[in-house]
């Protein structure tokens, strides 16, 4: 295992070359550069910050794919937007305000793009992603899509997006299994038609412990799980749920929905709604027909109807 330490916030292109040479290009080693490297090397490798890397890095040219078993550890001080035209995501700002960009113009984020498409297990570990969005039909995952798992700690998924039909997850999308620990997965959407998961959905199981979902949401018709949707188990842990929605029609489970089962523990999900569904804060689809529930849990009283369909979706990485 190699670690790869980023040097520089400049969305520097990778050029085929040695660690050497891409660090002596431009003002250092960029997080594309490292990555490319990463995938280059054999075997799974750590993507560290060092002092040149802290702070707002703008992804430029574009998604960064990731191809083999990478952990990326930004230790906290790092932000990485993929908002190439510098029009939603400052330093200052922090955070995207998708919403408002939106209401804003509804091209508002027609410069920007995915920050990571990953076809090996990804581990992210203190940093921030926002401002990731997709912008065609079945482009999942705002600011992260996955074709296996991702493994999330200390992190924040913050303002990212999804803009057509059946691009599920406006933060997160994963074809295998997702795991949060620590996580703040706030204000993600996605847009239109058949796009489910407004913060995080998952073929596989969802798996969210110590964490905030608040804010994320779907707008279009079928679009179950405003905050979060697994298709396999969807369990909730010391986690808060609150203030997500679905919006559009045929849509049900504003907080969280599992496939084929729905654990709750020492959590709250409350405040959150299904404009027109009737399952506000909870729905599961295909299990034994209600979720279990264990430890001490506030949970709000519109999520006592349980669907019986599943929720069957795909999506390409
Ligand atoms: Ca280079
Ligand atoms: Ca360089
Ligand atoms: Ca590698
Ligand atoms: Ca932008």
């Amino acid at each position: 295992m190699a670690e790869f330490i980023v040097s520089t916030l400049d969305d520097e292109t990778f050029d085929g070359r040695t660690l050497e040479q891409e660090t002596a290009d431009g003002g250092g080693l960029s997080l594309r550069e490292a990555i490319a490297l990463a995938n280059d090397a054999a075997g799974a490798d750590t993507i560290s910050f060092g002092a040149g890397g802290q702070g707002l890095l703008r992804l430029t040219e574009g998604r960064i794919r990731i191809t083999d078993e990478t952990t990326i550890n930004c230790g906290g001080e790092v932000t990485i937007t993929g908002d190439a035209g510098s029009n939603d995501v400052t330093l200052a700002g922090g955070i995207t305000d998708i919403a408002a960009t939106l209401e804003a113009s509804a091209n508002g984020l027609a410069d920007n793009s995915q920050i990571f498409n990953a076809t090996r297990s990804l581990t992210l570990t203190d940093l921030i992603l926002t401002g990731g969005a997709t912008d065609g039909f079945l482009q999942v995952g705002g600011a992260v899509a996955s074709s296996v798992d991702i493994i999330l700690i200390n992190k924040v998924i913050a303002g990212n997006a999804t803009l057509d039909d059946f691009a599920n997850g406006g933060g997160l999308y994963s074809a295998g299994s997702i795991m949060i620990t620590g996580g703040q997965i706030t204000g993600n959407s996605t847009a239109v038609t058949g796009a489910f998961g407004g913060g995080v959905a998952a073929l596989g199981d969802v798996t969210i412990i110590n964490s905030t979902l608040s804010g994320n949401q779907t707008t279009g018709g079928a679009s179950i799980g405003g905050g979060a949707l697994a298709q396999g188990i969807l369990t909730l842990t010391n986690s808060t749920v609150t203030n997500n929605s679905v919006t559009g029609g045929n849509s049900d489970g504003g907080g969280v929905v599992g496939g084929t089962g729905l654990v709750i523990a020492n959590s709250i999900v409350l405040g959150n709604f299904a404009m027109q569904g009737d399952d506000g804060e909870l729905v599961e689809t295909a299990g034994d027909g209600a979720p279990t529930f264990t430890g001490a849990n506030i949970v709000g009283a519109d999520g006592g109807t349980f669907d019986a369909e599943q929720p069957h979706f795909s999506g390409p990485n």
